[in-house]
């Protein structure tokens, strides 16, 4: 890791939610957050859910996200690695944010290790016991005929079903379903049962729309990044510690 460079970890942006608007106001947001971070950030883990929801066709994508995508470029342009998870609503990402802006998509979870700490990644979806209903759709949606036969509906008709979907759908609407199904915080509980048999120093999510720091098993933590509709948190690892921070903006 290179010497004042530090890794930055933020999720849950669903950029496109609650019409052009509020989105705007919510990439805006980003994009001095993602400015404030530019001279400091060698490693930057966008961890999925960073659209409200993403299709890329061979050769037409989703219109919008125009700054945004802009800023992550001139990031990357200037050599900062990126990192983009597939969440349960932008999980049809392909190459076009490898071939435009050299980023690595990572489909499950990522294991890394900096400066002698362990970390252990994932967007948040589908982990543990339980909700079979979720995992059983999340590979059907993942399978490649599932993602070919969508792909040949016309995406005024595709996306439009997307889009009425994502914003209805008890499947993707993670916050309220997970809570009922799960009345514990399960990603705490997976990521003791994952403990057992590996150290991670730092075990980080999104998807539960809510930051958290938890401490778990021996000296590990679970840090949860929150989300950028109500919170708008994010994690900094400084390459000693890993921390939970508010975006605030001193906007006098
Ligand atoms: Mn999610």
């Amino acid at each position: 890791m290179p010497t004042g460079k530090n890794l930055y970890f933020a999720s849950d942006f669903h950029l496109g939610a609650g019409g052009h608007a509020s989105s705007r106001e919510r990439e805006d947001r980003i994009i001095r957050w993602l400015d404030m971070i530019k001279d400091d950030v060698a490693e930057l883990f966008l961890m999925g859910d960073v659209f409200d929801f993403w299709f890329e066709y061979k050769t037409v994508v989703p219109k919008g996200y125009v700054r945004f995508l802009g800023k992550l470029a001139q990031l990357t342009d200037a050599g900062v690695k990126l990192y983009l998870f597939k969440g349960n609503h932008d999980m049809w990402m392909f190459d076009y944010f490898v071939t435009e802006l050299n980023a690595t998509i990572i489909p499950n979870e990522l294991v890394i290790e900096r400066a002698g700490k362990k970390f252990y990644l994932h967007h948040g979806d589908g982990l543990g016991p339980g909700d079979n209903k979720y995992k059983f759709l999340k590979k059907i949606f993942r399978s490649r005929l599932c993602q070919w036969l969508f792909a040949r509906l016309h995406p005024n008709l595709g996306i439009g079903i997307a889009n009425a979907w994502s914003h209805n759908s008890k499947l993707v609407n993670a916050r309220i379903s997970d809570e009922k199904l799960h009345p514990k915080e399960w990603i705490e509980i997976y990521s003791n049962e994952v403990l057992q048999t590996q150290f991670y120093d730092y075990m980080v999510y999104g998807h539960r729309h809510k930051p958290m720091d938890i401490p778990l098993t021996g000296t590990s933590r679970y840090i949860n990044i929150g989300d950028w509709i109500n919170y708008f948190t994010y994690a900094v690892f400084d390459g000693d510690t890993l921390e939970l921070k508010y975006f605030k903006e001193n906007l006098t």
